[in-house]
């Protein structure tokens, strides 16, 4: 419950976490204990670690690194049931609500229940809704599913309180990975306004403008990866603009 009552604590006293993507096919030692060092100095709140296609055998060991060397937080943010380690602190236990995909509304997840529970790790359960950023993203060509139009807040609105009366604590509203749009801030309050779980949005953020835009509309949690793999000083901006938010 560790991780769970801290992004509860910080929706409740309106104070905004700063996420850090980090896929494991992407990074390198050196790149890894660059982000790691930034992360610390910038106070990122937390890492998300996991991509919707993994090539290398390298999750663990990408998780064992980041734990070794700071204290942040390490979620895993997994593309399928496969995507489990012991290594990481707590998992976003995804249940894919804007889709028609029965895989990946339940299937995915009875197969990786027995390894989530081994493991140990703290399980964050999380409606994961994908809004179409304007250009096809790995996600959604790989889950099968038709993101929800970014023109069509009700239909976003409305997956989400479905989504909190069957139980999940947490929403994911996400773009995908290099999204040419960020998400619409219209579309993010509107969600806001109809449920009361912690809201994480991600996807196409490149600036700290975008990141403060989608704090203002109600976003909870921010996730940033691909513009940081671009260029990783804009780790620095963006923790900045969101810890001014919180003073
Ligand atoms: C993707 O929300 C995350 O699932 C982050 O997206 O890589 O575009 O920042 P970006």
């Amino acid at each position: 419950m560790k991780i769970k009552q801290h992004i509860l604590d910080a929706h409740a006293n309106n104070k905004k976490l700063f996420a850090v993507l980090i896929d494991p096919d992407k990074v390198d030692n050196a790149s890894l204990t660059g982000i790691i060092e930034r992360g610390v100095a910038a106070k990122v709140d937390l890492f998300f670690l996991g991509g919707s296609l993994l090539t290398k055998d390298v999750l663990e060991s990408v998780a064992q690194q980041i734990k070794a060397n700071c204290t942040i937080p390490v979620i895993l943010f997994p593309g399928n049931g496969m995507q489990v380690t012991a290594a990481a602190d707590a998992i976003l236990f995804l249940s894919l609500i804007s889709g028609r995909n029965p895989d990946l509304l339940i299937g995915q997840q009875v197969q990786a229940a027995p390894m989530v529970k081994q493991s140990g790790i703290e399980v964050l359960s999380t409606g994961y809704m994908l809004i179409d950023g304007g250009t096809a993203t790995t996600v959604s060509y790989i889950s099968n599913t038709m993101p929800i139009p970014a023109n069509k807040p009700d239909i976003a609105a409305c997956t989400a309180m479905a989504g909190e009366m069957l139980g999940l604590s947490l929403f994911y509203l996400d773009a995908g990975s290099g999204a040419k749009e960020a998400i619409p801030t219209n579309l993010i309050q509107k969600v806001r306004n109809h449920i009361s779980a912690p809201i994480v949005v991600g996807g196409g953020i490149r600036s700290a403008e975008a990141a403060l835009a989608a704090c203002n509309a109600g976003a909870d949690i921010i996730v940033v990866g691909n513009a940081i793999e671009k260029d990783p000083s804009l780790l620095n901006t963006i923790a900045a603009a969101i810890h001014q938010v919180n003073a």
